[in-house]
């Protein structure tokens, strides 16, 4: 495909921890050069931590080309070959390699630069997100771009046909299935519960295990899909031989695109972070959020901000189960015991199922984050030639 009339993005990305910056930036840049078809380069300030995602990347930092994608190593950037495009995104924050920033300074024609930040249902975001800032050094505006769920906000990724891909998916022979499974050492179970856990060390591991176990309330199989370093390590002592009923499963870190597909093959899911959530959410399976815990406790609000978003619509008696749960699962200031929680939630399953997959839908009704970002670029264009 010839470059003409396509915009050209550059998208930075610094690894701060974990897979959620990187997991979100791959994300994005492929969905503006698939479906926008935008000409994208992706930066990457630690390339080994983005080759867990990006398994096509080589070993030794080399531009490369992955599902229509550039890939590039942060190092790599210069002053003689452009880094900055039509539209700039750094991605959460970081701070744009001075090279870069040389050539926003230098450059006429700028162009438009977005802030992208984290994910926050909170109140506030509508009345910061697409707000600007002029940058005095580089003679330009930057704009702070908030995902979220408020109509004034930056939306949510969601590429297109994703929730008639998993519709498909859940319809297909259960032979399919398995042999997907079996690629990464699982089996489809017949009976009982499977559970996929992806969350954080302080979590707490024990009275989840035990609630889990509980003979007298879940006398079924119980299935553990464990993801991540953290939750595996939290079961690596476990006398399993005590659990005849517990299949543990300690996942390999797979591509992302297999782990929608996890997601949609499991009952239950326990996710973390930011990108976790939103697949959770497009799975249409019952979830629970373990969020990436902040300094000051700051995470305890959005928290409850997107709980109070979510379960809006939920019957009086499920939203105070699913919410006990998140307080408990979370660590959060006198939050109930998790195993009456839990108890309490699983008593509503058939219901928790059918609102899982009915917020999914809705959800997935709203702009998503690409696409608000397009118009928004758009606008910005328009406005910056006239
Ligand atoms: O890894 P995370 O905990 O990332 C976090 C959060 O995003 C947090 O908000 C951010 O501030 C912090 O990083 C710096 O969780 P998250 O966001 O779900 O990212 C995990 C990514 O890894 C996601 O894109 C899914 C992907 N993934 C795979 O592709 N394969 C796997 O096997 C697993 C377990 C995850």
């Amino acid at each position: 495909m010839q470059d003409e009339g396509r915009k050209i993005v550059h998208i930075y990305c610094t690894i701060i921890d974990n897979y959620g910056d990187v997991g979100v930036c791959w994300r994005l840049a492929r969905q503006l050069a698939h479906e926008y078809a935008c000409v994208v380069t992706l930066w990457v300030d630690d390339w080994s931590a983005a080759r867990q995602l990006i398994a096509e990347l080589p070993i030794v930092p080399a531009k490369t080309v992955v599902m229509g994608v550039t890939i590039d190593a942060w190092a790599h950037v210069t002053v003689q070959v452009d880094c900055i495009g039509d539209v700039l995104i750094e991605g959460f924050a970081c701070t744009l390699p001075t090279a870069t920033l040389a050539q926003l300074a230098a450059r006429t024609r700028k162009p438009i630069w977005l802030n992208l930040d984290y994910f926050s249902a909170e109140a506030w975001v509508p009345s910061f997100h697409a707000q600007s800032g002029y940058d005095a050094v580089v003679a330009t505006r930057r704009w702070f771009f908030f995902p979220g769920v408020h109509e004034h906000s930056g939306g949510i990724l969601h590429e297109a046909g994703l929730l008639v891909q998993r519709n498909q998916w859940l319809a297909q022979s259960p032979a399919i299935t398995t042999t997907f499974l079996a690629r990464w050492g699982l089996g489809l179970a017949q009976t009982g519960l499977t559970v996929l856990c992806f969350a954080y060390q302080h979590a707490p591991y024990v009275e989840w295990f035990d609630a889990l176990t509980d003979l007298v309330h879940s006398p079924q199989p119980l299935t553990l899909w464990l993801c991540g370093q953290y939750s595996q390590a939290a079961f690596m002592l476990v006398d399993k031989q005590a659990y005849p009923k517990v299949t543990f499963c300690s996942l390999p870190f797979v591509p992302q695109a297999d782990f929608d597909r996890l997601l949609w093959c499991a009952d239950v899911l326990w996710v973390r972070g930011e990108d976790s959530l939103a697949r959770a959410l497009w799975s249409g399976k019952p979830f629970i959020w373990h969020i990436y815990a902040q300094a000051d406790a700051a995470h305890h609000a959005k928290l409850l901000a997107w709980l109070a978003h979510y379960t809006q619509p939920f019957p009086k008696s499920l939203r105070a189960a699913y919410i006990d749960v998140h307080l408990a699962w979370n660590g959060l200031p006198n939050a109930p015991a998790f195993g009456m929680a839990w108890r309490c939630l699983m008593q509503q399953w058939q219901a928790w199922r059918d609102h899982s997959h009915r917020r999914s839908d809705e959800y997935a009704k709203m702009l998503d984050l690409a696409q608000r970002l397009m118009e928004f670029t758009r606008f910005r264009e328009i406005s910056q030639n006239n």
